[in-house]
C-alpha cells in the first residue's frame, strides 16, 4: 500500500515566544511527505489535553520537548508502521489507545498531535489534492462549497499575552467585506490606523504575543472606544463594514474561592452575575458580534444564564470552557450554555477528535471558530481546517507577525485557488 506510514521522525524547533515545541515529518511508502509543527498555548484551560515538557530546569527552563520526540520516534512510530494515512480516524484512534490516559499525558498531546497532523499533510500530498480538500472529503463534511472564514483579528493584545497591561487578553475586529482578500485589506488598514491613533495619544505601539498592540488604557472598555476610532480613520464604519469581537479569557482572573472576576486595572471584583451585566451593557454600546469565555471554564450555570440573555444576539464562544472536547460539548448543548465553539487541535491533540467536536457542534447549530495558540509557528493547518468545515470564523491574531500572517496568506491562496 502506498500511502502506508513508513518512517516518522519529530525533532526540537522554536515557537513564537522562542519556546521549544516539536516539528514532525511523516514520509510514506511511496516517498510522499507531509510536516507539521505544534502550537503551544499560555492562557490555557484547565480541562486540556497535557502538553508534555521535559521539565529538566537546565535546558530551555524546563520547557523542552524531548520526551515528546522520543515517543514520536519510538513508541509512536512502531505502533503506526504500515498503517494507512488516508485513514486518519484509525491512525489517531491508535494513537489514542497507545497513550490510553484521558488527557493524553503519558505520550503528550504535542507528541501525538504533531504526528496526526503530518499524517493528514501526507495523505493530502499523496492524493495531489489541497489539505482542505482531504479533510472535507475523508472526515465526510456534507457541504457542496468552500466557503471562507471571517477573520477576527486581535488588534489590542492583553492579559497572559501582554503582561496583564489589560485585565481582558484580546481586542478584535471582525471585517465583514464579501471577498477574504477584502477582509484582510480592511483588517490591516484598521491595525495601521489604529498604530497611528495610539502613537498621537501617547501610548505605545509595542506588540502582544499574538502581534496586536499592548497598549494600556485606564479602563479596559477604552480599548474598543479606541479601536472604534481607528475604524472610522481607516475609512470604515463600525457596526457596518467592521463589527467588533472579544475574548477576555476570564478564567484567568477568577478566583475560584471567593467566586469573584478580578479586573486589576479597574480595581474591582465582580461576581457573575457583575460579569454578564458588565457583557449585556457593552454588547449594547459597541458592535460585538462574538464575546469568548466571559465567563470562568467551569461556570456552567453562569453560561446558561449569559446564553439566555445574549445568545439570540451574540456568538458566544466556548474556548477555555469547551476545550475542543466533544464530552463538554455534549454537556454544553444539553445545557443551553453556549451557541459557538473555538477549535483548537491542540488542547485536544488529534485532528480527528478536533473533527468530531466540529462535526457534533455543526448538528447542533453552533457556530465554529477555528483557532491559533499565542504560541504558533509558520504552520497553516488551521487555514485548511476551516475551509474545510466551512467554518464561520478563524481566529488568527493581528496584521503582524508572520507566524500569524502565514494563515492569513494561505487563506488568501486558498480563495484564488478556488477562483479558478
Ligand atoms: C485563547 C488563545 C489564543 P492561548 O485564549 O483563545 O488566542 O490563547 O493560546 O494563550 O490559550
Ligand atoms: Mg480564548
Amino acid at each position: 500500500m502506498k500511502s502506508a506510514i513508513d518512517v516518522i521522525h519529530a525533532h526540537e524547533i522554536l515557537d513564537s515566544r522562542g519556546n521549544p515545541t516539536l516539528n514532525v515529518t511523516v514520509m510514506l511508502r511511496d516517498g510522499t511527505r507531509g510536516s507539521a509543527s505544534v502550537p503551544s498555548g499560555a492562557s490555557t484551560g484547565i480541562h486540556e489535553a497535557l502538553e508534555l515538557r521535559d521539565g529538566d530546569k537546565k535546558r530551555y527552563g524546563g520547557k523542552g520537548v524531548l520526551k515528546a520526540i522520543k515517543n514520536v520516534n519510538t513508541k509512536i512510530s512502531r505502533e503506526l508502521n504500515g498503517m494507512d494515512v488516508l485513514h486518519l480516524q484509525k491512525v489517531d484512534d491508535a494513537m489514542r489507545l497507545l497513550d490510553g490516559t484521558v488527557n493524553k499525558h503519558k505520550l503528550g498531546a504535542n507528541a501525538i498531535l504533531g504526528v496526526s497532523m503530518a499524517c493528514a499533510h501526507a495523505g493530502a500530498h499523496h492524493r495531489k489534492v489541497p489539505l482542505y480538500q482531504h479533510l472535507r472529503e475523508m472526515y465526510e463534511f456534507p457541504f457542496k462549497k468552500y466557503r471562507l472564514p471571517t477573520p477576527t483579528m486581535n488588534v489590542l493584545n492583553g492579559g497572559a499575552h501582554a503582561d496583564w497591561i489589560l485585565d481582558f487578553q484580546e481586542f478584535m475586529i471582525v471585517p465583514q467585506q464579501k471577498k477574504f482578500k477584502e477582509k484582510i485589506r480592511c483588517g490591516s488598514e484598521v491595525f495601521h490606523a489604529l498604530g497611528g491613533l495610539l502613537k498621537a495619544a501617547g501610548h505605545s505601539t509595542l506588540k502582544g504575543d499574538e502581534g496586536g498592540y499592548a497598549a494600556g488604557f485606564a479602563k479596559n472598555e477604552d480599548a474598543f472606544k479606541m479601536i472604534v476610532k481607528a475604524i472610522k480613520k481607516a475609512g470604515y464604519k463600525p457596526g457596518k463594514d467592521v463589527m467588533l469581537a472579544m475574548d477576555p479569557a476570564v478564567s484567568e482572573i477568577y478566583d475560584p474561592k471567593t467566586k469573584k472576576y478580578w479586573l486589576k486595572r479597574e480595581n474591582k471584583k465582580l461576581t457573575t452575575k457583575q460579569m454578564i451585566a458588565m457583557w449585556e451593557k457593552w454588547v449594547k454600546k459597541y458592535p460585538i458580534v462574538s464575546l469568548e469565555d466571559g465567563l470562568d471554564q467551569d461556570d456552567w450555570d453562569g453560561w446558561v444564564e449569559l446564553e439566555k440573555r445574549l445568545g439570540k444576539k451574540v456568538a458566544l464562544v466556548g474556548d477555555d470552557f469547551l476545550v475542543t472536547n466533544v464530552e463538554r460539548l455534549q454537556k454544553c448543548i444539553n445545557m443551553k450554555a453556549a451557541n459557538a465553539i473555538l477549535i483548537k487541535v491542540n488542547q485536544i491533540g488529534t485532528i480527528s477528535e478536533a473533527m468530531s467536536a466540529i462535526a457534533l457542534a455543526q448538528r447542533n447549530k453552533y457556530k465554529i471558530s477555528v483557532s491559533h495558540r499565542s504560541g504558533e509557528t509558520a504552520d497553516t493547518t488551521i487555514a485548511d481546517i476551516a475551509v474545510a468545515v466551512n467554518a464561520e470564523y478563524i481566529k488568527t491574531g493581528s496584521l503582524s507577525r508572520s507566524e500569524r500572517l502565514s494563515k492569513y496568506n494561505r487563506l488568501l491562496a486558498i480563495e484564488e485557488e478556488l477562483k479558478r
